[in-house]
């Protein structure tokens, strides 16, 4: 209860704080893009990381607030970066499944977009398989409204979830992102490697490309680029920085 009491304070005091992981492309070995990841900078406990406290906000509902105060954080960060000599980054944000069935998804992307003046192609939403399958004639419809405005859609943490085969070739999609749990162990474990890799044959087979997610080696790195996955994430390349350690990770790449 105190900690549903703080976040709901959180939000109106400011203290949330959006932190940004590297994403590289393997063909050109350059930063493109990042993912949006959520800090809490709680007044007398320092920073408190997502794991600790988005339960409670999907569980009390303020997570759909919460959400569309990291839409438009997001989007605001993208101007600015547009505005300065880092130029255009494609920012992907996690959207939670409650924010997805409850939110007014659409309407909140397409104003943050337009109260910012961003380009819709580089904002990017991760959501779960569990998050689409839910309702899945609704997410068709969601998900095609959003790609008419523009935005890149990717399924997080793929192969972790339940996803109907025949929805994923009937969602429009852009991405999906091999879940860390089996590029953990690709290089030494068979089956997870196997798993991976249908994953990327797949996910090019229908058009998408694919992203994988929590590649801390470069032999992890290295066996990802001989199968082709398009782009890598991790702690090998970065952890989530902040918004000005970012931008300057990306101009130094320049
Ligand atoms: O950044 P960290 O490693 O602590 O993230 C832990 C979890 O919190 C991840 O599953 C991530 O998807 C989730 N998370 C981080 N930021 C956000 C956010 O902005 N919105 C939602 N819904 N989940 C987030
Ligand atoms: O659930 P989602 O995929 O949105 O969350 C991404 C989470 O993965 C974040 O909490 C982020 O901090 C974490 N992460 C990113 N890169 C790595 C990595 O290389 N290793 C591990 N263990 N976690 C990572
Ligand atoms: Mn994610
Ligand atoms: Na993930």
């Amino acid at each position: 209860l105190d900690l549903e009491m703080a976040l709901r304070r959180a939000v109106e005091q400011d203290e949330l704080e959006l932190f940004f992981q590297p994403k590289v492309n393997l063909l050109t070995g350059r930063v493109s893009g990042a993912e949006a990841l959520l800090r809490w900078n709680r007044p007398g406990h320092g920073t408190v990381y997502p794991a600790e406290f988005v339960g409670v906000l999907e569980d009390t509902g303020l997570i759909v607030r919460t959400g569309n105060w990291i839409i438009d954080a997001a989007c605001r960060r993208i101007a600015e970066w547009l505005a300065s000599p880092v130029g255009a980054v494609h920012v992907a944000v996690n959207v939670a499944s409650r924010q997805f069935a409850e939110g007014d998804l659409e309407k909140e992307v397409a104003e943050a977009l337009q109260r910012h003046g961003v380009p819709a192609e580089l904002l990017e939403l991760e959501l779960t398989e569990t998050a689409l399958m839910s309702n899945a004639e609704r997410t068709i419809e969601v998900l095609t409204n959003l790609r008419e405005l523009g935005v890149k859609v990717a399924i997080d943490d793929f192969g972790t979830g339940y996803s109907s085969l025949a929805y994923l070739q009937r969602f429009p999609i852009d991405k999906l992102k091999i879940d860390i749990a089996f590029v953990r162990n690709i290089v030494t474990n068979p089956n997870d490697a196997a798993i991976a890799l249908a994953i990327i044959s797949m996910a090019h087979s229908l058009k998408l490309r694919v992203v994988a997610e929590g590649v801390e080696t470069r032999p992890q790195l290295e066996y990802l680029r001989r199968h082709r996955c398009d782009e890598v994430q991790g702690f090998y390349f970065s952890r989530p920085l902040s918004a000005a350690a970012f931008g300057e990770l990306v101009v130094a790449g320049k």
